[in-house]
């Protein structure tokens, strides 16, 4: 039987993904790699390149079935900025920045956006998720990670860092993409790719 990969180096994130496959009953493993990304305008574009660059420099995955996941917070009044660029934005202005340049603006939607990359049987498939909401005027909470504690989604009363991981589970950009890699692994597929 096929084990399916995980590839990524944030902790969160593979914590996230375990419990949806666990649901779909198709667990997941974890392998922790630190890989650049290219710079791009969308995130399908950076994920399909992602996962090709790591078939370049680790053939053994060849052999293997494995995804990699791209994420990114797009704030409409700041022209989807910061987007594709979501990991050095947090790493250098961080959440306070963010919070910054929206004091003057009146228009707070915001999405998250997730894009999977699963390389299966030697092709590349997509699955992209989408979270609308909007970024609130201080931070709330002390789970999950990222831009998490900015963040409402809509109708809701808690911030993604208000929420423990299986509430997130509910509501974020993330679960709508792995379900939608998960569910289409129909049961012909499964078979061929378990080979059972
Ligand atoms: P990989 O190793 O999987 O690439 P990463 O942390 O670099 O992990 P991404 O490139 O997908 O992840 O995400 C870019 C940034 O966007 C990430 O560092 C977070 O700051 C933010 N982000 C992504 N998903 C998020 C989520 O569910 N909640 C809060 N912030 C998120």
């Amino acid at each position: 039987m096929k084990e399916i990969y995980f590839i990524t180096h944030n902790t969160h994130k593979f914590k996230e993904a375990a419990e949806i496959a666990k649901g779909h009953k198709i667990p997941i493993k974890w392998i922790d790699i630190e890989y650049e990304e290219i710079q791009a305008d969308d995130l399908e574009d950076i994920a399909l390149a992602s996962c090709k660059k790591l078939i370049e420099i680790k053939p053994e995955l060849k052999n293997k079935h494995f995804f990699i996941e791209d994420a990114g917070l797009f704030i409409e009044s700041l022209n989807g900025f910061p987007g594709p660029y979501s990991a050095y934005i947090f790493q250098t202005i961080g959440n306070e920045g963010i919070l910054d340049l929206m004091k003057s603006k009146e228009n707070k939607a915001a999405y998250f956006k997730s894009v999977i990359a699963f390389f299966v049987n030697g092709n590349i498939k997509l699955f992209v998720g989408k979270t609308e909401g909007t970024i609130i005027t201080e931070k709330r909470g002390a789970k999950g990670f990222g831009f998490d504690p900015i963040f409402l989604p809509a109708d809701e009363a808690l911030t993604f860092a208000e929420m423990s991981l299986t509430t997130k589970n509910l509501y974020s950009h993330r679960q709508k993409s792995l379900r939608e890699m998960f569910t289409s692994l129909t049961a012909f597929e499964n078979k061929k790719i378990f080979g059972e």
